[in-house]
């Protein structure tokens, strides 16, 4: 035990599939056993893990009968009972099941559409009877490769439809339960639609029930396509949307790797650890911090909770990092803004023709300004040795 090892309190939270991933590629099948649910559980209780998010399927069996349901919840309910576990987030495998191959709420044909939010409708009933407070809807196979089959448009029509019915859903259920929609640019499909955040953030506005619905940003899909990450979440933040998100690791430019946090990306990860925790002094994030990563294909069992100590260790060393950076009185020195209380009046609060005349007047020596070096190589030289860990 050291000062970097989880605790319940740092919110840690996996996905059955995740750390039950047998290392299955489109190349090769499985090269570890199926693990059960609840050894699963009892795992991650070991490891020092708060919580554990599912798909519907990752519980219960596609097809199952509703008694085996009910067996199967009241084992995993009371697996959770035992270990403390809590599930702060659920969702629906919209992808797997071969009904699914042209997406699920934006498929052309209405019954598979029906039938999808049906197999939703169970799936929130599932999560909420395990406790989910989130509900994460990843749009797995909502997109096209031969895109002249429907009109963008008309995909984008379908999938509000569907989130304002299980809003609504949800509500006229009692539940307390938000939502959390997670972009990815490509995979499975050639295109998948709304495949940013940033396209989300704009979706959800878009909806009846707008307040309840947010975003489930994850590092690797972000990155797929090429943005910044931090700039993302940063965004989401500032909107009061980040409800929940997906850590993992990422290179640009490939498929999807899932690779454990922090493992090809540690200035990003720096970055965005430093962003959550709000260590530079804004509001932190107050969510679950969710690993939806797995081991690499060469890990036994063993190894996969060495693969998921490495994402909750990372997160915390990253943490500490962050606040010896943003203590450090160089960096303060070198991030303090100019203060100009007389021009800030004039640039906050809106426009007035007295202010714009006012702004027409101000002395501006743009040369000299020009000319002002900004020491900004110094201020990532310096992030760089604390993030290499020579600066205490
Ligand atoms: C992926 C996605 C999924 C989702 C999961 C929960 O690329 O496969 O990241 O892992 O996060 O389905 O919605
Ligand atoms: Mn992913
Ligand atoms: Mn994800």
């Amino acid at each position: 035990m050291d000062a970097f090892d989880p605790r319940p309190e740092d919110k840690f939270s996996f996905g059955l599939w995740t750390v039950g991933n047998p290392g299955r590629d489109p190349f090769g099948g499985p090269v570890r056993p199926t693990q059960d649910a609840c050894e699963i559980v009892r795992g991650l209780a070991r490891c020092g893990a708060w919580g554990v998010n599912l798909h519907d399927e990752d519980l219960v069996p596609f097809g199952s009968s509703a008694a085996e349901r009910d067996r199967i919840v009241g084992r995993f309910q009371r697996t959770l009972a035992e270990t403390g576990l809590i599930v702060p987030m659920a969702t629906t495998n919209l992808f797997s099941p071969p009904i699914f191959k042209d997406g699920a709420f934006t498929a052309n044909d209405p019954r598979v559409r029906a039938f999808a939010l049906r197999k939703t409708m169970d799936a929130i009933d599932l999560g909420v009877e395990l406790g989910a407070r989130i509900y994460v809807f990843w749009g797995g196979r909502e997109g096209t490769e031969a895109d002249a089959c429907r009109d963008p448009q008309e995909a984008l029509k379908r999938f509000r439809e569907a989130l304002d019915f299980l809003c609504a859903y949800v509500l006229d259920q009692g539940y307390d339960l938000r939502f959390a929609l997670e972009a990815k640019p490509n995979e499975p499909r050639c295109d998948m639609y709304l495949p940013t955040t940033g396209h989300m953030l704009h979706f959800i506005e878009t909806l009846e029930h707008s307040t309840m619905v947010g975003v489930n940003p994850e590092v690797a899909h972000e990155t797929m396509a090429g943005l910044s990450f931090t700039h993302g979440v940063a965004q989401a933040m500032e909107a009061g949307k980040l409800f929940h998100i997906d850590l993992n690791g990422q290179r640009i430019g490939r498929y999807d790797q899932d690779l454990r946090f922090g493992s090809e990306d540690l200035k990003q990860a720096f970055l965005l650890v430093r962003l959550l925790e709000g260590t530079a002094g804004t509001e932190a994030y107050g969510g679950p911090r969710h690993f939806d990563a797995h081991a690499y294909r060469s890990e036994d069992v063993e190894g996969v909770w060495d693969f998921a100590r490495g994402c909750m260790r990372t997160y915390n060393i990253l943490r500490a990092r962050a606040r010896c950076f943003d203590a450090d009185p160089e960096v303060v020195e070198l991030r303090a803004g100019r203060s100009e209380p007389e021009i800030d009046a004039l640039l906050g609060g809106g426009y007035g023709a007295e202010k714009a005349a006012a702004l027409r007047e101000l002395e501006c020596d743009v040369d000299a300004i020009a000319a002002r070096g900004l020491r900004y190589e110094r201020l990532d030289q310096v992030m760089m040795e604390h993030l290499m860990g020579v600066r205490a």
